[in-house]
């Protein structure tokens, strides 16, 4: 077969805000199309790899994405058709180069991206694999646990809750499409509590309920009171994982933030962690996201001293997918694990050498979608193959988030008898 790209061509798209994103169609010789299209996120970290957005006013407030189009068609299609798809290291690598930048700010990481993740998809349709086949090989047969967001809030909601993720995480389950079930109840269960209490319903961005509550604590309560009423047990069958995305409150670089939705007011460091403590002996909880902000790597490492051999404790925002921080992480005990999102870094091959990374430090690491997502189910597969063994992508409602969880069922599917489904 002759894998060889024949053409690249680009187009604006809208993502699931409805914010302007980059669409990639991809033609090989061998007659092989592929489309791939890029996530975009909100509560972003500040040494993310740059997404190029116009910055028109007259159109979409500026977030168009028309540049990243032209470079993909003017700059980046020139140089990687005639390359063999199956070359997914060298066609990123080519990229990087032409780009010259060490953040992707000349060509956009949603351009790169684009490019690459389609790179990925044509080489696997052309060797005649699924996706998760192709970049995971025979072994890539754990299906990641879901970890559903039910409940939202900080910048991914406009309601009185600070901590922007509460993820129901079904540890318990037999199976993946157990899990998911386990997990989509408890979002059923959720809906009715809230009603009942006369709390909104409405959704936020990842397709989690963004009700009003009185304070932080309460959507543990409900949550745990979801799990109940679902009929399952929590701290056997589903644990919490929770991500504060705490730079979104951060009010200085030194440490201070601001719990701003609730109300609750000024907190140091400590104070978090301290609530930290409090909430890790009351409730199952099973990993926690970015309980600091992305500068504060001091805090980061008390929060790790102190309840790491309890909890996952993951790097979002400060480590931004990238071995540079990550490595800095490992050495400094940050915490023992990784948020991984492919468009933080911008390409499918330094995605993996982040992931690489954790697994050869003895970290573990959570594939993530983004806030602003499409139907792009590249994720599923790209988490299948990671071998990682948990996911996000957000909740039971919202169609950009069930396409990943739908996928993944695919793959169960597909692998029969042979699909591994453990936390561990
Ligand atoms: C996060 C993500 C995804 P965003 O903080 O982990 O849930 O949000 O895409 O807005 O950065
Ligand atoms: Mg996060």
């Amino acid at each position: 077969m002759n894998s060889i790209v024949k053409s690249i061509k680009a187009l604006e798209i809208l993502d699931s805000r409805g914010n302007p994103t980059v669409r990639v169609l991809l033609e090989l010789e061998d007659g092989t199309k592929v489309s791939s299209s890029v996530p975009s996120g909100a509560s972003t970290g500040e040494y993310e790899a740059v997404e190029i957005r116009d910055n028109d006013p007259k159109r979409y407030d500026g977030k168009g994405v028309l540049k990243a189009v032209a470079n993909i068609n003017n700059a980046i299609a020139p140089l990687i058709v005639g390359m063999d798809a199956k070359e997914q290291a060298k066609i990123d690598a080519a990229m990087i180069a032409l780009d010259g930048t060490p953040n992707k700010s000349n060509l956009g990481a949603n351009a790169i991206l684009g490019v690459s993740m389609a790179v990925a998809k044509a080489a696997a349709a052309s060797s005649g694999l699924e996706l998760y086949e192709y970049l995971g090989g025979t072994d890539a047969r754990r299906i990641p646990v879901p970890c559903m967001n039910i409940l939202n809030g900080g910048e991914h909601a406009d309601n009185s809750v600070d901590f922007q993720e509460f993820m129901a995480v079904p540890v318990g389950a037999p199976t993946f499409s157990e899990g998911l079930r386990y997990v989509a109840q408890t979002f059923h269960a959720l809906k009715k509590i809230l009603a009942k209490k006369g709390l909104a319903t409405s959704v936020g961005d990842e397709g989690g309920f963004a009700p009003d509550l009185q304070s932080n604590e309460e959507a543990m309560e409900l949550i745990i009171e979801a799990i109940q009423n679902a009929g399952f047990e929590p701290g056997k069958d589903i644990m919490i994982g929770i991500d504060s995305a705490a730079t979104s409150f951060c009010s200085d670089k030194k440490g201070n933030y601001d719990l701003k939705w609730s109300g609750a007011g000024h907190k140091t460091s400590d104070n978090l962690i301290k609530i930290a403590k409090e909430w890790v002996k009351k409730y199952p909880i099973i990993f926690w996201e970015d309980p600091l902000a992305e500068e504060d790597w001091e805090g980061f490492a008390k929060f790790t001293a102190e309840l790491g051999d309890k909890i996952e404790v993951i790097g979002d925002d400060i480590f931004v997918t990238n071995t540079k921080f990550i490595s800095r992480g490992i050495q400094e005990h940050t915490a023992n694990s990784s948020l991984i999102k492919l468009n933080q870094i911008g390409t499918v091959t330094e995605t993996i050498d982040a992931v690489r990374m954790c697994r050869d430090n003895g970290w573990r690491y959570l594939l993530s979608h983004r806030s602003g997502e499409t139907a792009d189910t590249f994720l599923a597969d790209f988490a299948v193959a990671m071998d990682g063994g948990h996911l996000k992508t957000g909740s039971a409602s919202r169609s950009e988030r069930l396409s990943k969880y739908n996928r993944l069922l695919e793959i169960e599917m597909m692998l029969e008898e042979t699909a591994i489904y453990k936390w561990k």
